[in-house]
């Protein structure tokens, strides 16, 4: 079958959900939203989460609630949005940002005005009224060789929390770098990203979102300790290691 009959995958497939998701990155390369190389990161990120047996574990559910707290805690979150994430899941982006009152940042690796503009497009036909990252008049962060150190003034620049699903280690690493705290999704935990971040949930991004809107509407109404009581609860670092572990008893 060919991507172009997306639609007349039979519901009884047995890998149905799954071959829906790939459609649909097919037509977001085809539309130009996603990056040709988006393609080969999302077939990696599917056999990662092969190993997780395509479900959310409890050891991400913890790195969910901590990412809500976080963001939440946050004075000017942002939303950073790539091509693969606006691929799969542009609606929830917008309830997420309108949840948390963040700001949606479009940037890009694999940077071109086209792209911005098709990605921009698809985030503003799901709901968002602002997007930013085609200011003319840019600002940097140290550390990224330009244009993938271009950050809106409004955005990025001046943000103390961001979250960048299926990010490239170097941007991760240039965020932290310049103080900002980094909240990733990514399906590998072995990727630069997953380190350097500062809560990073292995689990795809397809089943994130959702449960990352409901853990910051239901955290919404604690207090600001009980969200920083969650926060310094929690080890990126160890939550990585006990991801991997979930893979590799899949394994065995
Ligand atoms: O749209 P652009 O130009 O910004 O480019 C975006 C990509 C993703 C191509 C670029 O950032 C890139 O090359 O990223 P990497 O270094 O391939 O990292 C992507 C990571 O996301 C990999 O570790 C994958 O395992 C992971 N991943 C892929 N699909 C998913 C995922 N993680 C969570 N959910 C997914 N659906």
């Amino acid at each position: 079958m060919n991507s172009k009959d997306s639609h007349d995958i039979p519901p009884d497939h047995p890998r149905y959900e799954s071959l829906k998701l790939r459609a649909k990155v097919v037509d977001a390369y085809k539309s130009g939203v996603l990056a040709d190389s988006g393609l080969i990161a999302y077939g990696r990120g599917e056999a990662f989460d092969y190993l997780l047996g395509e479900e959310t574990s409890s050891v991400a559910k913890k790195a969910i609630e901590t990412a809500a707290a976080t963001l939440l805690l946050a004075e000017n979150p942002v939303i950073s949005v790539n091509g693969n994430t606006a691929a799969l899941v542009p609606e929830k982006v917008v309830e997420l940002a309108s949840t948390l009152d963040a700001k949606i940042e479009i940037n890009l690796f694999y940077r071109t005005p086209e792209r911005v503009q098709a990605i921009k497009k698809v985030l503003n036909d799901a709901g968002a009224a602002e997007v930013l990252g085609d200011e003319d008049d840019p600002k940097h962060i140290t550390g990224l060789e330009s244009p993938r150190s271009r950050v809106s003034r409004e955005g990025i620049y001046r943000a103390d929390v961001v979250l960048v699903p299926l990010e490239d280690g170097d941007r991760a690493q240039a965020l932290v770098s310049n103080g900002k705290k980094v909240v990733t999704v990514d399906l590998n935990p072995l990727s630069r990203t997953a380190k350097t971040a500062t809560v990073t949930i292995v689990d795809n991004l397809v089943r994130v979102m959702p449960q990352l809107i409901q853990e910051v509407k239901r955290l919404q109404l604690m207090g600001t300790s009980t969200l920083q009581d969650i926060v310094d609860g929690f080890d990126n670092q160890q939550n990585l290691q006990d991801s991997l572990k979930l893979m590799l008893e899949s394994l065995s």
